[in-house]
């Protein structure tokens, strides 16, 4: 039975070569620093991985590389969404066969309608039967309730979902799913939020762990964070919230991928940049941004 899911997950950014492909030797390193801040978990090619402009091969090199640095310490999920379903199905068994402890894919993009959307999951959670299975659901694009429960119908290894969304009261539904699906299911079953900005609000509701991009910067906040709510402070645990929110609107202002690669250099991991379309950070820019995180308290968070 898969173990259970708690704490404060980065999702991994992908670092690059010049040319937009994996640079392994810092991805080893990116990996080794966030399990040297005692992450409890982490999330691969996702959003913030940039796991959509890598090319399939590309994505099974991250996983490859992760999992051997990780060997077995912290619980990985990885993110398989693609545009082609097939493509999804390949990241699927390519992961199963490295024993992750889950997989995870986005909705659909260009609304191709609920009726392919419940394929399209089927038929990617079919690909590792035994691993479970997380729907990346972004608020707003589809009922999340009713998706949630349609794929609980239809998934028998479906571990919860990953909800990035500031809704919520919507999230707070999803869980109550979710404590009823733990005993039908296994002890990985779970709601993760992937809002940072919401991560005190998620665990008031009941999420039991976090995925975010912040936490590639900052993984610390999130675990003291959750540790303050736990243990029922929750004015320390708002305090915190607000602290790491500050630096998340900075990297907002100047664009968050350039921002979450600069700001990795500023702690002295150089990943490179991020793929277009997503935009590096202007050269001009740099020194101004690094003020701005100064203002912030941006290191203090980042050494916690
Ligand atoms: O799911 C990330 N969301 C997206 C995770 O990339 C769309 C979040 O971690 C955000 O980047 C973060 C900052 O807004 O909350």
């Amino acid at each position: 039975m898969a173990a259970r899911v708690h704490g404060a997950w980065p999702a991994l950014l992908t670092p690059a070569t010049s040319d937009g492909g994996v640079d392994d030797a810092m991805l080893r390193q990116l990996t080794a620093y966030l399990l040297e801040k005692d992450i409890d978990g982490l999330y691969i090619c996702g959003s913030t991985g940039e796991g959509v402009s890598l090319s399939v091969a590309e994505r099974c090199l991250v996983a490859e590389v992760v999992m051997d640095e990780v060997a077995g310490r912290v619980p990985v999920i990885v993110h398989v969404g693609a545009l082609a379903t097939r493509h999804a199905v390949k990241l699927a068994r390519h992961a199963r066969d490295l024993a992750v402890a889950g997989v995870a894919s986005i909705l659909p993009p260009f609304g191709r309608g609920i009726a392919a959307t419940y394929l399209h999951y089927e038929t990617i959670a079919a690909a590792a039967p035994d691993v479970p299975f997380y729907p990346y659901l972004f608020g707003g694009q589809v009922d999340a309730v009713m998706l949630l429960l349609e794929l609980l119908k239809r998934i028998p290894n479906l571990g919860g979902a990953k909800y990035t969304g500031s809704d919520m009261y919507e999230l707070q539904a999803l869980v109550e799913l979710t404590d009823a699906g733990r005993e039908r299911r296994n002890a990985a079953w779970a709601i993760f939020s992937g809002m940072d900005e919401q991560c005190v609000f998620a665990a008031m509701f009941g999420s039991p762990a976090n995925i975010g991009s912040t936490l590639n910067l900052m993984p610390g906040v999130y675990k003291q964070l959750r540790a303050s709510y736990e243990a029922g402070d929750v004015l320390h645990a708002r305090d915190l919230q607000v602290r790491a929110n500050r630096v998340t609107r900075v990297l907002h202002r100047f664009g968050i991928f350039g921002a979450l690669f600069e700001g990795l250099r500023y702690l002295g991991l150089d990943c490179g940049e991020p793929r277009l379309p997503n935009a590096s950070m202007a050269a001009e820019q740099r020194a101004e941004f690094r003020s701005a995180l100064d203002a912030v308290g941006f290191l203090d968070l980042a050494a916690l």
